[in-house]
């Protein structure tokens, strides 16, 4: 389906309420409105403790046009699995049940359950939005948080490399993995829909460039969350039953010279400005070789 196509069957309907308290530019607020109108509401959400649960309020009300649960941090993905169990007990269809949750809770508290709940192929969608720290609390890193950022927990830059989360999922051997950006909306919404054609455990794993975390002009999300793509340190791709395929732009980054200079990206955010000519390189060595190790996978399969 071509690009018009999609935007004709996204629905026009709303399911993230306007009024609602995200910050100028939030990545999360956009994603949630991108996958919500891919489900057609048709879902009902589990989230744990994030920016998303103060962006969808506290109860009685709710910035969601779809039932939530707000769920303590280590246990929405096996939450979320006894949801589904107990939508087929009662035999209703057509309803997904989704994790929408942080890199936080994905990457580290949550991860266990994660794992369990794709081990077990439970048959929910998992989508982890990765603003790359814990933005909520104060922008704490997690280990999602790349290589040399600041956060107010590693002043001098992060040491540690990002950890790889959608790859490590892959290996429960579950029937879909894709990673997806908040810069490339028609992708992520394909994504979301091939995703729920799947009986079993899904899962997203979506680049949210946070205008507040990362320290960038609240109108420049987008383009930042671009620029990862471009740059090639966010790869597009998908993994259905184990086949690897790059997606949308990034496969057309295969050749190099594709690809623009990271710096591109790393500059026009605050948390890398400390950075040294040499980090600088040595992030960019690093994006090479992941696109080589990518290579590999894209000839294997
Ligand atoms: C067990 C537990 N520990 C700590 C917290 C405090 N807490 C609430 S939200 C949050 C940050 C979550 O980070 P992430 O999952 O990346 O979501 P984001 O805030 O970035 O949207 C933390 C540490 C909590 N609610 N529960
Ligand atoms: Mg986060």
């Amino acid at each position: 389906m071509g690009m018009k196509g999609i935007l004709r069957v996204v629905p026009k309907e709303e399911y993230l309420l306007p009024g609602n308290p995200s910050c100028p530019g939030c990545p999360a607020s956009l994603g949630l409105r991108y996958l919500l109108k891919a489900l057609g509401g048709k879902a009902i959400l589990v989230i744990p403790a994030s920016c998303t649960s103060i962006i969808v309020g506290p109860y009685p009300f709710s910035s969601l046009r779809v039932p939530v649960l707000n769920i303590a941090f280590a246990a929405a993905a096996s939450t979320a699995a006894g949801i589904s169990e107990a939508l087929k007990v009662k035999g209703k269809e057509g309803i997904q049940v989704v994790v929408w949750a942080g890199d936080g809770g994905t990457a580290d508290i949550g991860l266990q359950a994660l794992s369990g709940a794709a081990e077990r192929n439970s048959d929910i969608l998992y989508v982890c939005y990765d603003n790359e720290a814990y933005m909520n609390t104060g922008i704490q890193r997690s280990s999602l948080t790349p290589y040399g950022a600041w956060t107010t927990t590693t002043p001098k830059g992060k040491v540690e490399e990002k950890k790889n989360l959608p790859m490590i999922v892959a290996e429960h051997k579950v029937p879909y993995v894709a990673t997806a950006s908040v810069g490339y909306p028609i992708d992520l919404i394909l994504k979301v829909r091939k995703a729920i054609k799947y009986r079993g455990f899904k899962y997203i794993h979506l680049h949210a460039p946070c205008p507040y975390g990362w320290r960038f002009p609240a109108n420049k999300t987008v383009e930042v969350a671009k620029l990862a793509v471009k740059t090639g340190i966010w790869v597009l791709y998908e993994i259905e039953n184990g086949k690897f395929r790059l997606t949308s732009l990034s496969s057309s980054l295969i050749d190099p010279s594709k690809r623009l200079p990271v710096n591109k990206y790393l500059k026009l955010q605050g948390r890398f400005k400390h950075l040294s000519e040499e980090d600088i390189s040595r992030i960019q060595e690093r994006v090479n070789t992941m696109w080589d190790e990518l290579m590999r996978l894209v000839k294997e399969s």
